[in-house]
């Protein structure tokens, strides 16, 4: 128990409400297509923002006082897990994500890491049992310390290729003991700075083989989740070798993972890789790997992933609307991997951010779902491409050749005429949803 959050009631739903900390949307029983609205959505509080990161920027340290600090010690791991769940149960949150390094100390070797990871897992799990928060994903942050400077998987010594394999068993063995639904993958140091120092194919072939044994790990303990890669450009290596989903889809066929390893897609970093998160998601489930998303968004001038919370309804619209439109999630969810500005000092401040986001994300699944229930979007895109459904375009793709298909174009004095891509409407017809 920690007194962080006294004085704060659970918060509930209640559209007439003029509290700051009620939810007008968010109303996690209320059926949206066909399933009850925290189901569709799958919220998740990441750990590492909301109770690991102390304030600070480049520019200056901490500036948040919390009853958890310093977080060097066991016994301020297991407060911070207290304050956690108090903040899940006020929030009603049904599930929570975190890596290793957020919830208890790195120790000074590798023993002493897997006993503080095994002595916390154990408490977590202890909390959980009193809890109706489950876990959506585990992780191993393998991009803080030092020692991952110049690449986790990816680094030219074997060593650190070693460490990695063992800090990303002991994370798998921890996300099966709590019963995660997933286990992500975020490559932050799988990149380079300079290819004067850099072989890239050896690299790249490190980080294959190692996720190639994540998936063979995940088989033998029968971890049953989805494996999720999170793509992310530029940052913090110049070049990331998992820049964007397209990238990321590439190397899952490279190594020979297809069908086994997922997707899972931050706004953020769909931005800093010059799409939109829509694009972003759009791909993936093309491509049959959208698993999970982080709703964090950036702030669009300062071209860094600054990771605040959702606050744009028509960008969640469109974003909930390609994962609607793909079948909704299974195993991912909606973690809110944003953190509070640096000045917001306040539990009230960690409470607001998630209400607010709740309510954005409820509002834009709200809009997404009657787009597709009126089904304008999908008639307009049909209409466009209605000139395909003829026989002899479609012949074109299955057994046309450029011979064959000059030969029509002549015979037939075929003479494209070209036509309104009508987006202006479109931009309307969405304006009439969110
Ligand atoms: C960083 C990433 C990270 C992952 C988990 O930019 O978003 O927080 O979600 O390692
Ligand atoms: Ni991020
Ligand atoms: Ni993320």
């Amino acid at each position: 128990m920690t007194n962080f959050f006294d004085g704060i009631a659970p918060v509930i739903y209640n559209p007439t409400s003029d509290s700051d900390l009620a939810f007008r949307h968010y109303n996690p029983d209320e059926m949206v297509m066909g399933k009850r609205m925290e189901d569709q959505l799958r919220f998740a509080v990441a750990y590492w923002h909301s109770f690991a990161w102390e304030g600070g920027d480049p520019f200056g340290g901490r500036t948040f006082e919390r009853p958890w600090y310093p977080q060097d010690n066991m016994a301020n791991a297991k407060l911070k897990a207290d304050a956690a769940f108090e903040m899940f149960d006020i929030l009603g949150q049904p599930y929570f994500c975190f890596h290793d390094a957020d919830i208890c100390p790195g120790g000074s070797n590798f023993a002493e890491y897997k006993r503080n990871l095994e002595e916390i897992i154990d408490y977590l799990a202890e909390k959980m049992e009193g809890s109706s928060t489950k876990l959506l994903w585990g992780t191993a942050n393998m991009f803080t310390d030092r020692r991952f400077m110049s690449g986790a998987a990816t680094n030219p010594d074997p060593d650190v290729f070693a460490w990695c394999a063992a800090t990303v068993k002991s994370c798998m063995d921890a996300t099966l003991k709590l019963g995660g639904q997933n286990y992500v993958l975020w490559g932050g140091r799988e990149g380079y700075e300079t290819l004067l120092n850099t072989d890239l194919v050896k690299e790249r072939n490190q980080a294959g083989r190692f996720l190639q044994m994540v998936v063979e790990y995940k088989k033998k303990i029968g971890f049953d989740g989805l494996i999720l890669i999170e793509p992310k450009p530029q940052e913090p290596s110049k070049h990331q070798y998992d820049y964007d989903v397209n990238t990321v889809y590439s190397f899952i066929k490279e190594f020979d993972l297809e069908g086994e390893v997922a997707m899972n897609i931050e706004q953020g970093h769909a931005i800093l890789a010059g799409h939109s998160f829509e694009h972003e998601l759009a791909m993936a489930a093309a491509f049959g790997i959208l698993g999970s998303i982080d709703m964090n968004k950036n702030d669009y001038q300062s071209g860094w992933d600054t990771d605040q919370f959702p606050t744009n309804v028509p960008e969640v619209a469109l974003a909930y609307y390609e994962i609607l439109k793909s079948g909704g999630f299974t195993t991912g969810g909606t973690n809110f991997d944003a953190k509070l500005r640096r000045q917001s000092l306040d539990a009230e401040d960690l409470i607001a951010g998630h209400v607010g986001a709740m309510d954005v994300c409820a509002r834009g699944l709200k809009a997404a779902a009657a787009m597709l229930e009126d089904g304008g979007l999908e008639a307009a895109r049909d209409a466009r491409y209605a000139g395909w459904d003829t026989d002899v375009n479609k012949a074109m793709l299955t057994s046309g050749t450029l011979e064959s298909i000059a030969a029509r174009v002549e015979a037939e004095d075929i003479n494209p005429q070209p036509r309104s891509g009508r987006q202006e409407r479109l931009e309307n017809y969405i304006n009439r949803f969110v």
